[in-house]
Parts: C-alpha cells; structure tokens; sequence
C-alpha cells in the first residue's frame, strides 16, 4: 500500500479497467450507429442505453479512485470493431463475448483485491462482479432470441420493437 492507501498496481489495474468500460461504451455507440443504418431502431435504441451505462461504469472506477485520493490516468480508447457484413446474430455474439472478455478481467480484478486485502476497492468490485453476470445475460438473451427468429423478417422486426422499450438508464436498469 503507498501512503494514499492504494497500491500502485491497483491504481494501474483500476485506471485500465476505466479504459476498458469506455472502450465498452464506444463499442456500443458503434454498434448502436451500425443497427440504426440497418434501420433497426430498437437494436439502435438498446445499444445505446448500454453506451450509457459503461460511462457509469466507467465513472464508478473514476470516482472511486478520486475518492481514495489516487491517480485518474485515462488512456486512449481502441477503436471500435464494427462489421457491417455481419448479422445482428453475429453482432450479438460479438456483444456477448465482449462481456466474458470484461468479466474475465473483473475477476481478475476482484483476485488482485482479495490478494492485497484492499476491502474497499474488494466491495467495489463485488459490485461489478454481479452487474457482469446481468451484463452476460441480457447480452446472451438478446443472441438466443435472435437465433431463435433467425434473424430476419416479421420475427426480427417484433424483437427490434421489444428492444425500442429498454427504459432510461437509473429508471431500473441501471
Ligand atoms: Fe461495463 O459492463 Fe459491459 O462492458
């Protein structure tokens, strides 16, 4: 621990996860212009309810860091991969595997916590540790529905329609 009751590799382990929850949110905003081109509003609409929501993230481990009187070091942010020749299908899997990705490293995260005995940042991270499994599951949902209809015709316009309803971010989703 350095005298700000941080370590060094926690304050580098946090400030990359803040990165990785941007990268997250500009990932979804891609996504979110890609569906809007395909004139699927509601994917659109749902995509970008989930941009919102890694910038909470991301702020999250912002504030924490501030709180805990640490560096805030941000990164530059990778440039999203977006494939326009992929189906929504694809693109929701795509989405799924992202989330494993950022669970992977939450967890990670959460083993360096327990390792150093940092109960704070330990409680943060229970935190994030169950909203991934959300994450993993709304993410997972959206991709068997998509597989079920088959991506494409009425079917695929009905869920487009479903997913037009994802309330605000903070109104029970967040
Ligand atoms: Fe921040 O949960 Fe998705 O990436």
């Amino acid at each position: 621990m350095t005298k700000r009751g941080l370590s060094e590799r926690m304050q580098l382990a946090l400030n990359a996860q803040i990165k990785a929850e941007f990268d997250s949110a500009y990932l979804y905003l891609a996504l979110a212009a890609e569906m809007e081109s395909r004139n699927l509003k509601g994917f659109a609409h749902w995509l970008r309810r989930q941009w919102e929501e890694e910038l909470i993230h991301g702020l999250k481990l912002y504030d924490f860091l501030l709180q805990r009187d640490a560096n805030v070091d941000l990164h530059a942010l990778d440039k999203p991969k977006v494939d326009s020749t992929q189906s929504a299908l694809e693109i929701f899997t795509q989405v799924l595997q992202h989330e494993q990705y950022i669970t992977a490293r939450i967890h990670e995260l959460y083993a360096l916590s327990q390792e150093e005995k940092d109960y704070a940042s330990q409680t943060l991270l229970q935190w994030f540790v169950d909203e991934q499994v959300e994450e993993e599951d709304s993410a997972r949902e959206i991709m068997e529905n998509l597989r079920l209809v088959g991506g494409e015709g009425a079917s695929l316009f009905l869920l487009d329609r479903e997913l037009s309803q994802r309330p605000a971010v903070g109104a029970d989703d967040e």
